[in-house]
């Protein structure tokens, strides 16, 4: 089993490689390619989306012989720039950092009240992309990977009560017996060496924070990533081409990391089954007569101009695009008239993950150096507080100087749960949500943070994101639901209303988890699969 994912891994890395990665990509094994004409009229699989649940599709549809189509809006990072990288820097964002943006729009708005962080760029279809819905904002990846290019690499496992919590009809056992092991072992999850982390100047921001946590009384965990530790150390010797300790993260990463792209999709590339195009946006869905469904796809150049939009017919359909996308799609059908049977549920249950940031000044003393690693491997874990659960992320904030900043992503247990509209006018789905639906997150991250900075006689930062905040609450990292399991979907992903026509990504969590959520997407996608793939329906 093991040698033959590694062929099939080294296999598909050489085709995902030596694509091109400009304009239309088809990226599949050479057989398949020469035999289907450029436009596919009809795939019996077809898997929209790239990232976390699409990958798991993707890859046990190819591993079951089902020739597969994977449509991807975002282009194939895989080209270097003329920098000679296939990322911009953080420092110096250019074109390639965000999606069809005129200036950055980091989350970090600013540095002492300055406007110093966000830059000017040209339109073009970069790997970050923040879609704003008024009062929140969600930051997504686009491109061969979603999410898995641009994101932290944390891959926390949710406490297992909590887990039964959200997802009552799914067996724990077999989650944490079967599935998240698979799915911690595809993505190639590791952990830091602690003697190294105990005496890197790369982490010293994070031992800061957790002896002001300590003195707290509150509990630090080591968080498990997937951005290779290994490498990380070697960059650290000079041994290894730097990325986590060059600053890079949410515009990717050049080294370390190892993405979907690397990963699951490499192997399903490798499987001879299955192709993925770049740059194809699925803009409808409806019920082929024949059986199946029939797409409406957009081909885009990187100028952003339509190319081609066309028809293309499959038996199954695995929406993988992501909480927003997935929900678009869905939400147009029905409200269209394409799929009038889909569940009321559609659109329902989103929330942000309870994500809220925030930072601490320190004390002259408590440097927390000019050398920060980008990969966050420490987490204050105080979700055992009944009245006031939080787990944060000790997050850096590599500038290359000395800043005595301590930064937070606090996810927290938001109740509060948002819905989606389709928007008639602009063919779109918009977030119902409103400024005081985060007053939960909010309060529960000032209650912890209040603690820690009465205890080390520290204040807050309001400099960093915008109007004189110390709570960052208008934007998420972590959209979740829109398709709730067991809601919009069955208990396995599969749609209500509809045979062939299935869910496999972060829309069906119900806007909360407790940690990042990329592991529990991904295993929840290999849990969902093999029963589809057993029983289709
Ligand atoms: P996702 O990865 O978002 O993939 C969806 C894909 O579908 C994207 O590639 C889209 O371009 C594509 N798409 C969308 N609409 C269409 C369409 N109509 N047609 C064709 N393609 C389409 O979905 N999570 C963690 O667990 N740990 C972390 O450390 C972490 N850090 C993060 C940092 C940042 C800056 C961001 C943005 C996210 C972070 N996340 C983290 C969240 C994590 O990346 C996210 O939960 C997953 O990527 C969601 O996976 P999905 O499969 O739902």
């Amino acid at each position: 089993m093991t040698s033959n994912l590694t062929r099939r891994h080294i296999l598909g890395l050489g085709a995902l490689s030596t694509a091109a990665a400009l304009g239309f990509t088809r990226i599949g094994a050479a057989s398949a390619a020469a035999v289907e004409p450029a436009a596919v009229p009809y795939a019996p699989a077809v898997v929209v989306g790239s990232g976390y649940g699409s990958a798991v599709a993707a890859l046990r549809l190819g591993q079951a012989g089902v020739r597969t189509v994977v449509l991807e809006m975002g282009r194939l990072w895989d080209t270097p720039g003329p920098d000679g990288k296939v990322f911009p820097s953080t420092s110096a964002p250019d074109h390639r950092s965000m999606w069809f943006r005129t200036r950055t729009e980091a989350p970090l708005a600013q540095f002492l009240w300055l406007d110093v962080v966000n830059r000017d760029i040209s339109p073009y279809p970069g790997v970050l992309d923040r879609v704003n819905h008024g009062a929140m904002s969600v930051y997504v990846g686009r491109g061969v990977g979603g999410g898995s290019l641009v994101n932290g690499g944390m891959a926390p496992t949710p406490r297992r009560s909590y887990f039964t919590e959200v997802f009552p009809g799914v067996d724990a056992d077999e989650m944490y017996g079967t599935y998240y092991p698979r799915a911690r072992a595809m993505l190639g999850v590791n952990d830091i060496d602690p003697a190294w982390f105990e005496s890197t100047e790369w982490y010293r921001f994070a031992r800061i924070s957790r002896k002001h946590a300590h003195n707290t009384g509150l509990k630090t965990v080591f968080v498990p990533n997937v951005y290779d530790f290994g490498h990380m150390k070697r960059e650290a010797a000079g041994t290894a081409p730097r990325s986590a300790l060059a600053g890079e993260v949410i515009y990717g990463n050049n080294h370390g990391k190892k993405s979907l792209d690397k990963t699951y999709l490499a192997a399903a590339v490798g499987t001879g089954n299955v192709t993925i195009e770049t740059m194809q946006r699925v803009v409808g869905v409806r019920p082929d007569p024949a059986g199946g469904y029939v797409l409406t796809v957009r081909t885009s150049d990187v100028t952003g101009k339509v190319t081609q939009v066309r028809e293309l017919g499959c038996r199954q359909l695995f929406l993988g695009a992501g909480s927003l996308g997935t929900t678009e799609i869905l939400l147009r059908a029905r409200e269209t008239g394409a799929l009038p049977a889909l569940s009321e549920q559609v659109g329902r249950g989103w929330g942000p993950n309870g994500n809220v940031m925030t930072a601490r000044a320190n004390h002259l003393w408590d440097t927390v150096g000019a050398h920060q690693a980008t990969m966050p491997a420490l987490g204050i874990d105080d979700w055992d507080n009944a009245a006031n659960p939080v787990f944060a992320e000790i997050a850096p904030l590599p500038m290359g100087l000395e800043h005595w900043i301590s930064m937070y992503l606090a996810i927290t247990r938001n109740p509060e749960r948002g819905h989606f509209t389709y928007d008639a006018a602009t063919d779109s789905a918009r977030l119902n949500w409103r400024r005081e639906q985060n007053t939960p997150a909010v309060d529960a991250a000032k209650n912890l943070f209040d603690r820690i900075n009465r205890r080390n006689f520290t204040i807050y930062r309001y400099d960093l994101f915008g109007g004189n905040r110390a709570f960052a609450d208008d934007f998420t990292y972590h959209p979740l639901g829109g398709c709730v399991l067991g809601d919009a979907t069955d208990t396995y992903g599969r749609v209500k209303g509809y045979q062939g026509l299935y869910v496999v990504d972060g829309s069906l969590v119900p806007g909360s988890l407790g940690v990042n959520p990329f592991v529990t997407i991904t295993a929840l996608a290999e849990r969902n699969m093999e029963r589809v793939l057993a029983d289709p329906r």
